[in-house]
């Protein structure tokens, strides 16, 4: 049993022992990797292979004006080989990837890393016969099967750029996301299963491409042998394609710099952005990461429950583990179907040693009952870790009973997109947890709290305000795909010469950080990111509505809702139906991750006589918390606000 007091847990002295690093190793490695920096990363860059070895570590500069951040500069590598080839000669016949299918009663596939380079290779080649090259863009559009990996892993095998847009996104997103980046190919499955449905993911495709520009190929792996419809010339089917393919493909020799690859995210202005991540310092940061934080070791099953789509999947699923040697689960389904005991039935069956998942999945467990959850046997476990959104104390309660029965470490990562792997953590043999605190940074990571309106960094032990970070890590992204201005104005213009992560915060006396969600226009629904930007030009773009505004409320499963304000078009009368139309409308323009939970009719917003709207009144309004709005002197139209209030949908 972990030890409790003072609010902490500690790591046994077993867990300590095994450790790879306990308190005293991770505070000289932390010290050493702030001192020298250098000579930290020059030291653990060493921990993947390189074709043509670095001689320079670190070029970065937050500087306004000159955002330029370099890691290995002169280094050449392949990722793929890092993630597979290397691993071949020692351990060819352990598990790679274990594939755990939506249907419980299907069986899972353990795939080999022999056999993964086989994958890997053959796909590779059929993308260069699709005449895919160094530098050229690839959107992946892939349930989580296996092919999902190969995709990844042959893209960077020959050099070319992935970018996956999450199965669950519209046709319109996906084809907004092809045409940004300017990809070759798109490739995609005939359909998802999920929770025991099947998304026409292929048909979803088609319709993308009625909107795509220029001569995108399609290339289709066969999931259910679902009827679908394809196009000569156009769509190809992998298995096809895939048919008399040598195995073989030798890797490109990539820059460490080279983009590896993009992943759009939300913000809180205008459209996604693409965020780039690049070769040799986020392999190097992603796999370091995976090792110390999970305590990773040879021979432990690892199963993060992301999909691929976000950047947990991408940094956790595939390139960290694999680029580590580790056995890796993809798992296809959905945490509650058959019923709310399937996580833990994998756990069991596969024997799990280290499980990743989000507060909102524990929290909809949670709430099925513990029976779901006890008659597993859950001993295997050594790490349990949570990502994505603050943990709420009963949500951690419930995971360290009933999943972990008191004994196993909880590790809190708090890092975005952005970051490309964990900047805040615990790790289980060295960093005591209180629950709900993403604790202290990791190595070569220098969090900063500064005062929010000033900009000031707050040096007392206690602080809150903004999250910013100091200096560059080497999986930092490097820019926004196209537009190197906005990752500079969206990232380095509010506080000068540091990375503003969006992010509130809080240091308690004891060091340790508490994120206290985020200070911009972003809601975290689910543990995604949702821009109330991007929902409310979605709504805008629907004939019958005047002007939207949308702000994220306290949900119970979700962590946060999205509750959106809706004036009509002269004329048009508000309704059920109506309501219902806009919803499908959001869904089909975003997805369904984008659905307004709450949505209310307004004759008008709360505006300021500039027109500004003023968010703070709806937030409230939409928080059942009305009751103290704060300062309204300065609305045009005050009336309004009695009628959101009489209005309000929020009643909890
Ligand atoms: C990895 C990922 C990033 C935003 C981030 C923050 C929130 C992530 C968290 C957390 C509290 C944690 N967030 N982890 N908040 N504690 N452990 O989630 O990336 O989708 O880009 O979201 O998620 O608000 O800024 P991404």
């Amino acid at each position: 049993m972990l030890d409790h007091r003072d609010g902490m847990y500690f790591p046994t002295e077993d867990i300590v022992r095994h450790a790879h690093a306990d308190r005293a190793k991770y505070d000289a490695m932390y010290k050493q990797s702030i001192e020298d920096p250098e000579g930290f990363w020059g030291e653990h860059g060493k921990r993947i292979d390189w074709i043509k070895p670095y001689t320079k570590v670190k070029n970065t500069s937050f500087a306004p004006g000159n955002i330029d951040i370099r890691w290995y500069e002169d280094g050449t590598l392949n990722v793929a080989a890092n993630c597979v080839d290397r691993h071949l000669a020692t351990r060819g016949d352990q598990t790679a990837i274990i594939w755990e299918p939506d249907d419980p009663n299907a069986e899972a596939q353990h795939i080999s890393y022999n056999q993964l380079a086989s994958h890997v290779g053959k796909f590779a080649n059929v993308l260069k016969d699709m005449g895919v090259e160094k530098g050229d863009r690839v959107v992946i559009y892939l349930p989580m099967i296996p092919q999902a990996a190969f995709a990844m892993l042959a893209c960077a095998r020959i050099g070319a750029i992935h970018s996956i847009v999450f199965a669950g996104f519209s046709p319109d997103a996906l084809a907004a996301r092809v045409n940004q980046c300017g990809a070759k190919v798109v490739i995609t499955a005939d359909e998802a299963p999920r929770g025991g449905r099947n998304t026409p993911l292929k048909t979803n495709a088609d319709k993308a491409f009625g909107k795509v520009e220029g001569d995108v190929k399609m290339l289709v792996v066969k999931r259910t042998g679902g009827d679908v419809p394809m196009e000569a010339g156009r769509d190809h089917w992998l298995h096809e394609m895939e048919a008399g393919v040598e195995d073989a493909c030798p890797p490109e020799e990539m820059g460490a710099e080279d983009p590896l690859f993009i992943l759009y995210t939300s913000g809180s202005t205008g459209q996604p952005k693409g965020v780039v991540h690049t070769s040799g310092g986020y392999l190097v940061y992603a796999s370091m990461t995976h090792q110390y934080v999970f305590d990773y070791h040879d021979g432990d099953i690892f199963w993060c429950t992301a999909d691929v789509g976000w950047v947990t999947g991408h940094s956790y699923i595939v390139y960290g583990p694999l680029a580590n040697g580790a056995t890796t689960i993809m798992f296809e389904g959905v945490p509650t179907y058959p019923d709310a005991g399937r996580f833990w039935e994998v756990c069991d069956k596969h024997k799990v040693n280290q499980f990743y998942t989000a507060p909102t999945a524990i929290r909809a467990l949670m709430g099925k009952g513990p029976e779901f959850v006890d008659k597993y046997d859950l001993s295997s476990l050594k790490v349990l870790g949570t990502v994505g959104e603050p943990i709420n104390p009963e949500a951690w309660d419930w995971y360290h009973k009933h999943v972990g029965h008191q004994n196993v470490p909880i590790v809190d990562t708090w890092w975005q997109t952005e970051t490309g792997g964990h900047l805040l953590t615990s790790l289980p043999g060295a960093i005591p947890t209180k629950p709900g605190s993403a604790t202290l940074p990791f190595f070569g990571v220098q969090p900063v709290i500064l005062e929010p309106q000033t900009g000031e960094e707050i040096t007392t032990t206690e602080a809150e305000g903004v999250l910013c970070i100091k200096d560059s890590w080497p999986a930092q992204m490097r820019t926004v795909w196209g537009d190197h201005e906005r990752f500079e104005k969206t990232y380095f213009a509010d506080y000068k010469n540091y990375y503003f992560s969006g992010d509130g915060c809080r240091r308690d006396a004891d060091g340790y950080y508490w994120i206290t969600g985020r200070v911009d226009d972003v809601i975290n629904v689910s543990g995604h990111r949702m821009g109330t930007a991007e929902v409310e030009s979605a709504l805008v773009a629907h004939e019958a509505v005047a002007e939207a505004a949308v702000v994220g409320y306290p949900h119970k499963i979700k962590g946060q809702g999205i509750y959106a304000y809706v004036t009509l078009m002269g004329g048009v009368e508000p309704s059920d139906e109506l309501r219902k139309e806009l919803e499908t409308w959001v869904r089909s323009e975003i997805g369904p991750i984008a659905k307004p939970d709450l949505l209310q009719f307004a004759p008008g917003l709360p505006k300021t006589r500039s027109g500004k709207i003023m968010r703070r009144i709806l937030r409230k309004i939409a928080e059942n918390d009305y009751g103290a709005l704060g300062d309204t002197s300065t609305l045009a139209e005050p009336e309004v606000v009695d009628d959101l209030i009489e209005n309000r949908m929020n009643r909890g």
